[in-house]
């Protein structure tokens, strides 16, 4: 009672400074950012005692480029334990919660699974009571907001700080100097705080925002050069103005090297001068801090240590090496040639002309070392950090660091036995296993409360929050009727809801009675969405043909943004807009099959998605997908998964059993052994498939005169200059995927037979928890201790 009248005092008095305003004549934004400033009075002073506890312990530090961390209010309240009482306390001012957290923008400062990864892995640290923190780029405008026009994606500007962002606090005389060949410019600080789960530890993300050293020349103004008066101001803050929108494509742009070396050097500074006001000496810095580089984006951190450490400290090189080599470690995100980073020798001798010389010392060092080791001459081209006029990111990230892992078993056997294997060959003891896990307090507690519940009153307990491998001992509930019963029930409140709020944003109507299938995850053509769109369409003319063919109704969900310039990405969202249209306008088929593809898919829609779904999509060219995370969300909230043998879904299947999912495809090996494919004569032999492939090109769809739909058709029949024809296997693995979306139907006949499918899914999900992936990465990698 006590808290809530503090609660309340304080959002008034913050109502009164902030808008002068009472609460009562608030609206929603602001009654938001007022309750929000409240909350952080209470949380920064267990904050700075949180940071007094890991006082001169060995730390660790989450360099990315990237954190997707959606919504804080409610994530904020429920590790703070504080929810119900907050929405008491708003019900007592006549305001609804559900408006409230609904006025918070999501921070979305990231692409998809590598920036949503880091956001999971502070939470479940912080709940562990393990010391880590995040360093980034606060992104003045997050990924793009997704609209479509005509059935096109458009692409608008997402200004999230426009109305306020009280979470964060702006640490000014903690900003540090980031100098390019171009000029110095000022990194500036935000801090927010990363709350553990009971609240025992709250965690730093330190999130670096670029400012000019002199934000207006008085010199150029008085002589009426007004442009240039604020020149310095504008290209300072254009380095971190926005977030990249692409993932998985590497495009080499200045202005994006900029906002690498920008933040990392920002960060590095910044713990180097903690250490020494500390220690007055570094020659102890990798006993105290460990370094994990999310992928190559942060790598030339590298180099830039090197710098500080014998340039500006005076270090020897081969003692700043040891200590650089003992302090980071890497993680690799994917397989795919287009996403290894390279930078041009040219744009960083540009740019950063002494980090450039680093980078040449450290690759002779190499070279050094790999003919010590006895590597022939003739072999050191593969090995070369700088090699063709370009620098490779991924080599100087495994030469530079302790430590370089995979992010699920399959991707790290693919990268030991053949992309990194020569490599590996060097150095074995390298290279580890990190296989990727997701926080359910986000993913169940907060997103599925009605779940939660039930889960917390059958196992008498609630310790799954924190120990996710407790659900197995939900598997005993798996034959009993009226557990699975209210499973069902559950469920479906979870796609009512669902419906309502696309009713709501969409304007469609959808069936809560059919099975919501679901694929959600960026646009990409090795993700296959266009797998799934054709399966559609052969399922729409065969009921065309059969009005009476025997299948449950479907609901085909698709949530997903295709990067600004990918332009089969974008061709592939109007072909399954086009779909839709032609599919849930027809009478004919009587509401059998619905496809909606949802406007602007993030986190905060993803929270409301996973857990009201039936089947979990995840079809990617075996190979392809290094780990995946949405499959572990669909798991955990209870849905099957139909799927290649491919990144997590490998270790899904293993946990959860083959017979409670749907595999299908092509394997790693198959595709490996496949020789003379030809998809052009392959797929008129497979009943219905030429239709619907040629239909992108036949006048059954409009793309518009793009040359969208022609072009995607070329890519699977024709190739192209980069690849063969269908390259990522749509054709090949129609059939597969067409008998197990039978299977699927079939097996949804029986009701609590599906259930008991859902239900082990979900007992079997515990391994998928970013608390066991942290707790390795701590304990394999970092070696830091616990609180
Ligand atoms: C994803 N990668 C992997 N990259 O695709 C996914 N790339 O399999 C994995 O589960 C996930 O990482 C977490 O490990 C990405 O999300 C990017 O977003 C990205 C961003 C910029 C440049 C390149």
């Amino acid at each position: 009672m006590k808290n809530k009248e503090v609660l309340l005092e304080r959002m008034e008095r913050y109502a009164l400074t902030t808008f002068g305003k009472r609460v009562d004549d608030l609206n929603n934004n602001e009654k938001y950012v007022v309750l929000a400033k409240a909350l952080m009075e209470e949380i920064v002073p267990q904050w700075l005692k949180s940071q007094e506890k890991f006082a001169g312990k060995k730390q660790a530090y989450y360099l990315s480029a990237e954190f997707l961390m959606g919504r804080a209010l409610t994530n904020n309240l429920i590790n703070m334990q504080r929810k119900k009482e907050v929405e008491e306390l708003l019900a007592e001012l006549g305001v609804d919660y559900n408006q409230i957290e609904d006025a918070e923008e999501d921070a979305a400062l990231g692409n998809g699974g590598l920036g949503r990864l880091a956001a999971c892995f502070l939470d479940s640290a912080a709940t562990l009571d393990y010391p880590l923190h995040g360093y980034g780029i606060r992104y003045q405008y997050g990924i793009f907001k997704q609209k479509f026009i005509d059935g096109f994606q458009v692409e608008e500007g997402d200004n999230w700080l426009e109305y306020g962002e009280p979470w964060s606090i702006r640490k000014g005389l903690e900003s540090v100097i980031v100098s390019f060949a171009d000029g110095d410019v000022k990194a500036v600080p935000y801090d927010t705080p990363v709350i553990g789960y009971g609240q025992k530890t709250i965690n730093t993300l330190r999130l670096w925002q670029a400012e000019a050293v002199k934000e207006f020349d008085f010199q150029a103004f008085n002589e009426q050069e007004y442009d240039l008066a604020v020149k310095a101001k504008n290209d300072a803050e254009n380095i971190s103005k926005v977030l990249y929108p692409n993932d998985s494509t590497d495009e080499g742009k200045l202005l994006r090297l900029k906002q690498q070396y920008f933040f990392v050097s920002a960060s590095l500074q910044d713990l180097v001068r903690k250490h020494k006001a500390k220690y007055n000496t570094l020659e102890n810095f990798h006993k105290l801090h460990a370094i994990q580089l999310n992928d190559t984006h942060p790598a030339v951190a590298i180099p830039e240590m090197m710098r500080i450490l014998t340039k500006v400290e005076g270090l020897e090189w081969s003692k700043a090496w040891e200590i650089v080599v003992n302090t980071f470690a890497y993680t690799n995100h994917t397989l795919l040639a287009e996403a290894l980073e390279q930078w041009s020798i040219k744009l960083y001798k540009k740019l950063l002309p002494e980090i450039y010389t680093i980078i040449e010392k450290i690759d002779g060092q190499l070279k050094k070392e790999l003919l010590a080791k006895g590597v022939e001459a003739k072999e050191l081209d593969k090995y070369a950090i700088i090699h063709n006029g370009n620098i490779k990111m991924a080599w100087l990230s495994i030469y530079g660091t302790k430590s370089t892992n995979g992010v699920a078993q399959l991707h790290t056997n693919l990268l030991i036995n053949q992309e990194l294997n020569h490599w590996y060959k060097i150095y074995p003891e390298r290279f580890n296993n990190k296989t990727n896990g997701i926080t359910q307090r986000r993913w169940l507690l907060q997103s599925n409360p009605e779940l939660s519940n039930f889960i917390t009153e059958l196992l008498g307990s609630d310790a799954w929050i924190t120990n996710l491998t407790e659900l197995k001992k939900l598997e005993k509930f798996a034959d009993d009727q009226s557990v699975l019963q209210r499973f069902m029930e559950i469920k479906k409140m979870k796609k009512e809801q669902l419906a309502a709020y696309i009713k709501r944003v969409e304007g469609i109507d959808i069936d809560t009675n059919s099975i919501f299938d679901i694929q959600i995850k960026r646009l990409h053509e090795y993700k296959r969405q266009l797998l799934k769109a054709f399966y559609i369409l052969d399922l729409y003319y065969r009921l065309k043909e059969n009005p009476d063919l025997d299948i449950i109704p479907r609901t085909f969900i698709f949530g997903a943004k295709a990067a600004p310039g990918y332009f089969r990405a974008k061709g592939i969202i109007k072909f399954i807009n086009e779909i839709a249209k032609l599919v849930n306008n027809d009478k004919e088929i009587s509401g059998k099959i619905k496809v909606v593809f949802v406007q602007n898919y993030r986190v905060s829609y993803a929270e409301k998605l996973f857990p009201a779904a039936d089947v979990s999509e995840q079809i990617s060219t075996a190979g392809k997908e290094a780990s995946g995370t949405g499959n572990m969300k669909f798991m955990l909230n209870g849905a099957p998964t139909i799927g290649t043998y491919d990144g997590a879904n490998v270790e899904i299947v293993e946990e959860a059993g083959e017979e409670n999912n749907f595999i299908f495809g092509l394997r790693v090996e198959d595709i490996a052994a496949l020789k003379d494919y030809n998809p052009k004569e392959e797929y008129k032999k497979i009943k219905g498939l030429q239709r619907v492939v040629d239909s992108l090109v036949d006048g059954t769809f409009d793309d518009g005169k793009t040359g969208m739909f022609k072009e995607l058709h070329d890519a699977l029949l024709i190739g192209a200059s980069w690849h063969k024809p269908d390259h990522y296997y749509v054709i090949k693995d129609f059939e597969s995927y067409r008998e197990a979306q039978q299977r699927v139907n079939d097996a949804y006949k029986d009701r609590l037979g599906w259930a008991r499918k859902c239900w082990i899914n979900l007992a079997n999900s515990g391994k998928f928890s970013s608390d066991r992936t942290i707790d390795q990465y701590a304990k394999e990698i970092w070696e830091i201790e616990k609180a």
